[in-house]
């Protein structure tokens, strides 16, 4: 696949030595990923590069960043910020602001902020992208560690290859991933089959809360911050937790409720059929893919509650 600015890219990146790579805040599989992906990527063409992210918060895909560097110390030509739909949503900008910024994102929201802007809302997820540029760009020798990441990448932002942003490209990327890695079993089991005790216990707390609403089509669950605190948990924790409301048959919308300290953060998700960005878009802050989008309310669950309730009573 062509991937549009790829070029433009490339030159920019050839004409410069040494990168700084970001993701969103609370990087998930796919900005882990892409971050180490992209890292593999740079360093095979010989460049310096640093992970600008909190490593020991990488959680289950703490194995992608062997060997990676993040030592922010030094001088820096350019920061590539990846998976962020927008400027704000980049962690570990701060102080590097200047620096010329390549945007390389699959978000349908995104606002184009970069100096450049490689943006393919069609893919899966960035390390999709990702592998795409690297096929275009023939990078020659890269490591086994580079495909891992971008298939992990791609695996987590598509539920293991089962949500609605699966295509054939996806799965062909998959299979060439595949045909050059080997078998993807570890990775499933490392990201989907290592969790905690306390994660499983969070899941279910939030399975027995669940409640159904507009005929059964939405599914509302939520986490108090009291839960975190009796299982030790933090929001990092959190990831892929609301997926297990999307279990139930009938449910087309279910929304994850987290207390915050004057606020709840929304994880919204839908099987395919109705698209939710609206719906982040109509609240406090939000934003995201038309099937998976995060968003904040004002106030406390309860007020929350009903907003969302009010909102998708005419619309499923
Ligand atoms: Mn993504």
């Amino acid at each position: 696949m062509k991937i549009k600015g790829s070029k433009k890219l490339y030159e920019a990146i050839a004409s410069k030595k040494s990168f700084l790579i970001g993701a969103h805040v609370r990087p998930d599989g796919d900005a882990w990923g892409s971050m180490a992906a992209m890292a593999r990527l740079l360093t095979t063409l010989g460049k310096t590069v640093a992970i600008s992210g909190e490593r020991e918060k990488a959680g289950v895909y703490g194995f992608l960043l062997d060997g990676l560097s993040f030592d922010l110390s030094g001088s820096w030509e350019a920061f590539i910020a990846l998976d962020c739909g927008a400027q704000n949503r980049i962690a570990g900008l701060q102080g590097n602001d200047n620096l010329p910024l390549f945007n390389l994102d699959h978000h349908s929201d995104n606002n184009s902020f970069g100096t450049i802007n490689v943006v393919e809302p069609s893919l899966s997820s960035t390390a999709e992208l990702i592998w795409h540029l690297s096929q275009e760009w023939a990078v020659p020798s890269l490591p086994l560690a580079f495909y891992r990441a971008v298939y992990t990448g791609m695996m987590t932002d598509t539920g293991n290859f089962s949500f609605s942003n699966t295509t054939g490209q996806t799965l062909r990327a998959a299979a060439d991933l595949v045909d050059i890695m080997g078998s993807p079993a570890d990775l499933y089991a490392r990201v989907y089959h290592s969790l905690s005790l306390q994660q499983l216990l969070i899941r279910g707390r939030v399975l027995s809360r669940m409640r159904l609403y507009s005929r059964g089509k939405l599914g509302v669950s939520h986490i108090t911050l009291q839960d975190l605190q009796e299982l030790g948990l933090t929001y990092d924790d959190m990831e892929g937790v609301a997926d297990i409301l999307r279990s139930v048959d009938g449910v087309e919308v279910y929304i994850l409720m987290k207390e915050q300290k004057g606020s709840i953060r929304l994880s919204i998700r839908s099987k395919g059929a109705v698209p939710i960005r609206q719906f982040a878009a109509a609240c406090d802050e939000g934003g995201g893919h038309d099937f998976a989008a995060g968003a904040s309310l004002r106030g406390g669950l309860e007020k929350a509650e009903d907003m969302i309730v009010s909102y998708w009573e005419d619309r499923l």
